[in-house]
């Protein structure tokens, strides 16, 4: 068995994302067969509870208000929608559903109140809940604990370095505190990145060096390719080569060995045969639903033909970790307490983020 390491240094991570590639994915597919059933692979379905209007300006996102994407927000979704939407993706295999919003953080009041109430409603039809809501403080993530929720996703998405160039409303600090106060309660971690924003290699064995070190380290890290979507200040960069997810994906398994990796955003523009080669690497999950959370991803059908395929069986709910005891709202032992949390706002000028507010200004 490989000895689980917190202090992977950005050097090693290199040189293992650098090996020949057959050695590097047989390395990773022994340390996989270590951990993990080769054969199960879990699957969560996306729904976006809280669409567009973001005040943040991560220039990946085509949900931040100030690009011009063309996307139609919405306000919060109702309770009985999400229920609706939560038992089809049930009976479409999926064991987890992940609800997004697009919020730089949670604030106390009705609407997080509704998404308490949407995480207790989920829970109940005894699947996988996981959000991914922005920041939080400990109190937020000790309600929605109590709520019933399983895992709570949020990314660190790059190197704290390239982190400077992608975002200017946060810092990565704010996004470590978050995932802190998330451990402070029996949520699991997810937290992983984005490849494919003009990093350097450096940037991605960065990225991986801070999720490694988190200690546990994260329960499940989604690797996305980035989709460039017109509008963004990212809209012209050209997709990453399958070489580079693959490698990305080995070294996510052999530095991280029990997490398990998710195959994210960028699916659309992957073969079955790069799926599979992810697969062997150390891939052991995907968002599966025909929309991410705003744009296309692979139809069901499709993924459950390749699962055929491939002899892969979708992973049951509550495999890993056991089901967390819904408390219902009237018995809460905590209270709104209506923070006002001071997270970070560095405020430094990101050129191309400026670029393409300037040019939505016009539109
Ligand atoms: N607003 C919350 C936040 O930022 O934490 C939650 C939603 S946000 C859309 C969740 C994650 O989606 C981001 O951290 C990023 O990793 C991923 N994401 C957003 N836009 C993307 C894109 N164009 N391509 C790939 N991943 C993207
Ligand atoms: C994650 O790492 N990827 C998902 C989920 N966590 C929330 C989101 C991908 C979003 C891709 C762009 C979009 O559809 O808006
Ligand atoms: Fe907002 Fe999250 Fe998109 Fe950033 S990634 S703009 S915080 S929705």
């Amino acid at each position: 068995m490989s000895e689980k390491r917190y202090n992977w240094t950005k050097e090693e991570i290199l040189e293992i994302y650098n090996k020949p590639m057959m050695e590097l994915l047989y390395d990773a597919a022994t340390i996989h067969r270590e951990n993990h059933d080769p054969n199960t692979v879990q699957v969560s379905t996306l729904l976006s509870i809280k669409t567009g209007g973001c005040p943040e300006d991560c220039g990946y996102c085509p949900q931040a208000a100030r690009y011009h994407t063309g996307l139609e927000g919405n306000d919060l979704m109702t309770v009985p929608h999400v229920k609706a939407q939560a038992l089809r993706a049930k009976a479409s295999g999926s064991s987890r559903v992940c609800m997004g919003a697009a919020w730089r953080n949670v604030k106390d009041g009705p609407e997080f109140d509704q998404v308490l109430e949407m995480v207790r409603t989920i829970n109940k039809l005894d699947m996988e809940v996981c959000c991914t809501l922005g920041m939080i403080t400990e109190n937020q993530a000790k309600r929605l604990a109590e709520a019933g929720l399983y895992a709570y996703n949020h990314n660190l998405d790059t190197s704290e370095d390239y982190y400077k160039d992608v975002i200017s409303t946060r810092a990565f600090e704010d996004r470590l505190d978050t995932i802190s106060n998330v451990r402070k309660t029996n949520v699991t971690v997810c937290s992983g990145g984005i490849i494919g924003m003009g990093e350097k290699l450096e940037d991605r064995a960065g990225m991986l060096v801070a999720l490694a070190s988190l200690n546990p380290q994260p329960e499940s890290t989604p690797i996305n390719a980035l989709v460039a979507v017109e509008g963004t200040p990212m809209e012209d960069i050209e997709p990453i080569a399958i070489w580079d997810m693959l490698r990305m994906v080995a070294t996510t398994r052999i530095v991280m060995p029990e997490t398990q990796v998710r195959l994210s955003a960028g699916r659309t523009e992957m073969s079955r045969e790069g799926q599979a080669m992810c697969f062997f690497a150390g891939a052991n999950s995907i968002f599966a639903g025909d929309k991410l959370l705003t744009t296309p991803n692979p139809d069901v059908n499709d993924d459950m033909e390749m699962f055929k395929l491939l002899g892969l069986n979708p992973q049951k709910p509550f495999t890993k970790v056991s089901q967390p005891k819904t408390v219902e709202a009237q018995d809460s032992e905590f209270q709104t307490l209506g923070e006002k949390p001071r997270w970070t706002r560095p405020g430094h000028t990101i050129e191309r983020n400026e670029t393409a507010k300037a040019k939505a200004k016009l539109s």
